[in-house]
C-alpha cells in the first residue's frame, strides 16, 4: 500500500477542524498508520518545505507552520498520494472544488489548512522527516475486504 504524509496545519488545529479532516480521510477508506500533534521546529519546517526556500512566501510560510501545534499523519492506501491531494483540493483555496477540504474550509493560499505530499518520492522524504520507522503502525482495517476488489 502506498503511503503519504499529511499535516493539519496550525490554522486547521486552531479552527477545530482536526476531527473533520481525520474523518474525511478515514471515510474515504484511507488508513492512518501514524499520528502526532506537536509544534514543529523551524529546522524541521525548513527541511519539509526546502523546495520553496527561494520563494518570496518562504519566510512567512515557515513562521506560520511553526506558529502552533499541527497534526502530522502517515496515511496509507491505494494511490494514497494522489487520493490525498484530491481530498485536500487545489493549493489556492479559491481554485479548490467544493467537497475538498480547502474548497470547503479555506479562502487564502497562506491559510489552506492542510498539507499532503505531491509525489511518492516526496512522501518518502517527508515521512522520514516527521516519523521514525518504529512510529508507523501496521494493522488491517476491518472494511478493507469491502474497500478493495
Ligand atoms: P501544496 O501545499 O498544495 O503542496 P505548494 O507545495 O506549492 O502547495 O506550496 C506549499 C505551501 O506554501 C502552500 O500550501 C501554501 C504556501 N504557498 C504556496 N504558494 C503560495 C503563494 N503564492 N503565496 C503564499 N503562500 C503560498
Ligand atoms: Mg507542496
Amino acid at each position: 500500500m502506498e503511503q503519504t504524509y499529511v499535516m493539519v496545519k496550525p490554522d486547521g488545529v486552531q479552527r477545530g477542524l482536526v476531527g473533520e479532516i481525520i474523518s474525511r480521510i478515514e471515510k474515504r477508506g484511507l488508513k492512518i498508520v501514524a499520528l502526532r500533534m506537536n509544534v514543529i521546529s523551524e529546522t524541521t519546517a525548513k527541511e519539509h518545505y526546502g523546495e520553496h526556500a527561494a520563494r518570496p512566501f518562504f519566510p512567512s510560510l515557515i513562521e506560520f507552520v511553526t506558529s502552533g501545534p499541527s497534526v502530522s499523519m502517515v496515511v496509507a492506501g491505494k494511490d494514497a498520494v494522489r487520493v490525498m491531494r484530491a481530498v485536500n483540493g487545489a493549493t489556492n483555496p479559491v481554485d479548490a472544488a467544493p467537497g475538498t477540504i480547502r474548497g470547503d474550509f479555506a479562502l487564502d493560499v497562506g491559510r489552506n489548512v492542510v498539507h499532503a505530499s505531491d509525489s511518492p518520492d516526496a512522501a518518502a522524504r517527508e515521512i522520514a522527516i516527521h516519523f521514525k520507522d518504529s512510529e508507523i503502525g501496521k494493522y488491517s482495517r476491518i472494511d478493507e475486504v469491502c474497500l478493495y476488489e
